[in-house]
């Protein structure tokens, strides 16, 4: 046995926590002594164990009570990039995780002469716990980006004075935000790469000519990360550890709890920085790879912050898209504060269904019969419906990154590098819609919280089944399950790539594909800390 003790870390102490770096095939022990005052928990990222291994207090263990040792015992049984983290309330936001590294039995089919691990992540003197009270009083608390008269002005002069009046009403009525990128911004985060801010300039050393792998981890509770190494080509490898086949990019968007393993080639005799702006662009965090220490490269000029679109609020029909929800009139109305006249109800089920209902948990959403109430709801489920249209983005780049004019990784771009066992279609279909009310800063899944889902999704062990999720919110998610690969139905036939991570964008279905091949309970979550915590979580149970 190669047992190895994870100190668990919290503030002022280590942040990143120390790297655990084990080996495919090895059988570990990590026994992670409580030494806070309150109950704690580690859970292992994106790796497959058994449920009762998992780390997820009330999901998969009791939890670990202070000054109590738990011993973690699982094979593992994969290889590449993850990271681990506290699964108990806002443990993680301050500070609670580390990478972890899981080297292959057979030789990566890719080479490189030296490897760094670059974890993103955030930092606050405020706590979990305040963030969500100031949200719930105003859900724009943390918004210093907002539109305000000068820039209407210099709208009303692009657009002209009635497109423009009529845009700002639209989201004045709506009692939305088009600025609105991410709920906790700048201005409470100072944003950390390996844990340091930009100041503290993390440096990667290299020779000239060298081939280096970047493992990169969002760990980040709330933030999104655009990372670009000015003056480098990237060659995608692995994404949330998994060998994909080589695709070059010169940016790619990491939500919370993805990883990316990339490979670059740095030529010249200089610093090249490694910067990762914040999808609202309300900041950054850089780094630099350099030929000696000491050294840095030259900041790139920052963007402009995006503006969400009719797109965003799934108000435009591609023709490719579904209509998630019929509306009566206009869509504008759809989110006003008086109640609601219109007829909101469910469409009729997408042609490729099949017609396969049958089995669907009780809570999902069953067109015409689903118990969710959707509109403008400010005291019954909580539910708010944005989008009336959805359609799938995953050709997308993501807001904010449609003119760089570089090659942005998409979602389609990845491609599993061999295809994988089970290739079989899905027996059943379970459509999740990511539900949420912004002015009360609620998240939930099918407009019910965690604490009002009265039943777990249900898998039968052994199953092939997909798992379509409608975003009907104006933000993206990051959804992760626990314990089973997700593969990413993006067109790729055979070669579906796999992930424990995947982030829907606004308005946005998207399909994947799951083997309930683990028994047991798991978590399947937003990964926005603050949205798993409001609600946007549930139990996967996989019975035998
Ligand atoms: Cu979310």
């Amino acid at each position: 046995m190669d047992g190895r003790t994870g100190t668990a870390t919290t503030i002022n102490e280590t942040i990143p926590g120390p790297l655990i770096r084990l080996k495919e095939g090895q059988e570990v022990t990590i026994r992670v002594t409580n030494q806070l005052m309150e109950a704690s928990s580690i859970h292992w990222h994106g790796i497959l164990l058994p449920s009762h291994m998992d780390g997820v207090p009330g999901v998969s263990f009791r939890g670990i009570q202070p000054g109590e040792t738990y011993s973690y015992r699982f094979p593992i049984k994969q290889s590449g990039t993850y990271w681990y983290h506290s699964h108990s309330g806002g443990q993680e936001l301050q500070g609670m995780y580390g990478p972890m590294i899981l080297d292959p039995v057979e030789q990566d089919p890719f080479q490189y002469d030296r490897e760094y691990v670059v974890m993103l992540s955030e930092w606050s003197l405020e706590s979990a716990e305040v963030m969500m009270d100031h949200l719930k009083k105003s859900s724009g608390y943390y918004n210093f980006q907002k539109r305000d008269a000068r820039e209407f002005v210099a709208d009303a002069k692009r657009w002209g004075l009635w497109p423009a009046m009529r845009n700002y009403v639209m989201w004045d009525e709506m009692r939305m935000d088009p600025t609105d990128f991410a709920d906790v911004t700048g201005a409470a985060f100072t944003f950390l790469m390996n844990g340091l801010p930009s100041v503290g300039n993390w440096t990667g050393l290299f020779r000239q000519g060298e081939r280096v792998r970047l493992r990169f981890i969002n760990a980040a509770a709330m933030t999104f990360y655009d990372v670009r190494i000015p003056g480098l080509t990237m060659t995608v490898v692995q994404a949330d550890g998994q060998n994909v086949q080589p695709v070059a990019v010169e940016e790619f968007r990491v939500g919370p709890a993805e990883t990316y393993d990339v490979l670059i080639q740095p030529t010249e005799d200089r610093a090249y920085t490694i910067f990762a702006e914040t999808m609202d662009r309300s900041g950054y965090v850089c780094g630099t790879l350099a030929p000696r220490p000491g050294m840095s490269g030259e900041i790139p000029v920052r963007r402009a912050r995006p503006l969400r679109t009719m797109e965003d609020m799934g108000m435009v029909d591609h023709g490719n898209g579904h209509r998630t929800h019929a509306v009566e009139s206009s869509a504008l109305t759809s989110t006003h504060d008086k109640p609601t006249s219109h007829g909101m109800m469910h469409e009729e089920p997408p042609a490729e269904e099949g017609g396969k209902q049958q089995g669907l948990p009780r809570h999902s959403s069953i067109p015409g019969a689903s118990p969710v109430k959707h509109g403008p709801d400010h005291h019954g489920t909580g539910n708010q419906t944005v989008a009336e249209y959805s359609s799938n983005r995953m050709h997308e780049p993501g807001r904010g990154l449609e003119e760089s004019g570089r090659h942005v990784l998409v979602y389609t771009d990845l491609k599993s590098l061999a295809p994988y066992p089970d290739q079989r279609a899905p027996e059943r279909e379970i459509e999740l819609h990511l539900t949420g009310h912004m002015q009360r800063y609620m998240w939930s899944f099918d407009g019910k919280t965690y604490s009002d889902a009265s039943e777990p999704i249900r898998f039968r062990y052994g199953e092939r089944v997909r798992l379509t999720f409608v975003n009907d919110t104006m933000m993206e998610h990051p959804l992760h399950l626990h314990g089973m690969w997700m593969y990413l139905e993006n067109g790729s036939g055979a070669y579906l790539p796999r992930k424990h991570t995947i982030v829907v964008k606004p308005a946005e279905r998207l399909s994947v594909l799951v083997s309930a091949d683990a028994p047991g309970p798991w978590a399947f979550h937003c990964h926005l800390l603050l949205h798993m915590e409001s609600g946007m979580f549930r139990v996967v149970q996989v019975d035998p």
